[in-house]
């Protein structure tokens, strides 16, 4: 196995939790492109060429550390969600950079290592890596905005002189992922690894209800245009609806809603929020969507609401590539027999657009608790190990 050094990868793998850090033994607060996750990608540009590889940013800000000629690619992402754990993307990223830094050390196989921009969709979903692989337009993602109104052509603009163009992914002969699983079933069952064969798909949308702001005290139940009361009324709607479309691994989550304006003596005249769902069937995506469209629109009708959808983001379900996949798989045989899985990804990667462009394959490590997305997001060290360990076995077994 490439002689990967497990104290040194856990020692950067803490460095990159201290940018963002939101307390002692918490996760980090490290959404794309702000102050922590420029600092933190500037001591990833910093890593990589200590590694002795060359270091090229991409007009979105992902961060590559190129080997030499064709090389594979390995990586994940190091901007995290508003309240993130210290792990997710982190440990993808500094998982490859131990890996590449090893095979120079080695003279092994060549590895190149990239930190893709916004995976976490401040702007779109896995925005840096959707626009590498075509899946997104620049332009497209250019006008996209955050929570607060800001758009993603102004925010990409903070790394200036940092900007090298795209790299070429034909240099690439295939791309590996390792991840927490963030999900409960590694940890349930007392296995050390996941060996990813597909991810799910997802549909991400704004959706918007107008109705009328008025005085809580003095405006009749009767009449009122209350948007709150709208989107209670939407998605109890959809539940009851999907229930004859979803199977038990079908996901929807209304995760961020404004409320205008947002007062206790006020009746709400406007709510925006989004609806996201997701599921490994791309048909069953379609008919939820349908579902959706269907169930606003009689909310809208019946209650006397302006209506407004915003722009669909979306990507397809992906299957793993069986050669790279058979490697890990193997290189998890050898080093924990019997305690290691195939399983899905219901969790969105890099990788799913990175698939676009060459074979790819995922790794897993336990999340404690099935954890993330949340502070309390934490992996035993000795699990870290294992999947690194693994990682490189894999590497060396593909050349
Ligand atoms: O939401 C996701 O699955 C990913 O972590 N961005
Ligand atoms: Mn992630
Ligand atoms: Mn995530
Ligand atoms: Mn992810």
């Amino acid at each position: 196995m490439l002689p990967v050094n497990a104290d040194r990868f856990l020692a950067d793998l803490h460095t990159l939790r201290s940018f963002g850090a939101a307390g002692v033994g918490k996760g980090v607060v490290r959404p794309a492109y702000s102050d922590a996750d420029i600092a933190a990608r500037e001591w990833l540009v910093g890593r990589m060429g200590e590694a002795g590889l060359s270091v090229h940013v991409d007009p979105v800000g992902s961060v590559f550390g190129l080997a030499e000629g064709a090389s594979l690619l390995m990586g994940s992402h190091s901007d995290s969600q508003p309240e993130g754990g210290w792990l997710d993307g982190a440990l993808g990223v500094i998982a490859a950079l131990e890996v590449a830094r090893a095979s120079v050390e080695a003279e092994g196989p060549p590895v190149s290592v990239v930190s893709f921009q916004d995976e976490e969709g401040r702007f779109g979903v896995t925005t840096g890596s959707a626009v590498w692989s075509g899946n997104l337009s620049l332009e497209k993602a250019d006008g996209l905005t955050d929570r607060d109104g800001v758009s993603f052509a102004e925010a990409r603009a903070v790394m200036p002189g940092r900007l090298d163009g795209f790299v070429d992914p034909a240099r690439f002969t295939g791309f590996l992922e390792m991840h927490i699983e963030q999900g409960p079933v590694l940890d349930r069952e007392g296995e050390a690894i996941g060996v990813v064969d597909a991810i799910v798909g997802i549909r991400d949308m704004k959706i918007t209800l107008e109705g009328e702001q008025n005085h809580a005290g003095t405006t009749p139940m009767q009449g009122r245009r209350d948007a709150f009361q709208a989107l209670s009324r939407f998605n109890a709607l959809i539940a009851e609806r999907f229930a004859n479309v979803v199977t038990p691994s079908t996901v929807w989550t209304i995760g961020h809603v404004t409320l205008h304006p947002n007062a206790s003596s006020i009746v709400p005249g406007k709510v925006t929020f989004s609806m996201q769902w997701r599921d490994g069937d791309a048909d069953r995506l379609g008919r939820m969507e349908a579902i959706i469209r269907e169930a606003a629109e009689e909310v809208a009708v019946s209650g006397g609401f302006d209506l407004r959808f915003g722009p669909m983001l979306g990507l397809e379900p992906v299957e793993m590539d069986a050669r790279l996949r058979g490697a890990l798989e193997q290189a998890a045989e050898t080093d924990v027999p019997g305690r290691w899985r195939k399983m899905p990804s219901g969790a969105l990667h890099d990788a799913t657009n990175v698939s676009k462009l060459m074979p790819v394959a995922m790794l897993f490590v336990p999340s404690i608790g099935g954890i993330s997305h949340a502070f309390g997001e934490d992996t035993a060290e000795a699990d870290l190990v294992t999947g690194l360990r693994v990682l490189a076995s894999a590497v060396e077994a593909l050349g």
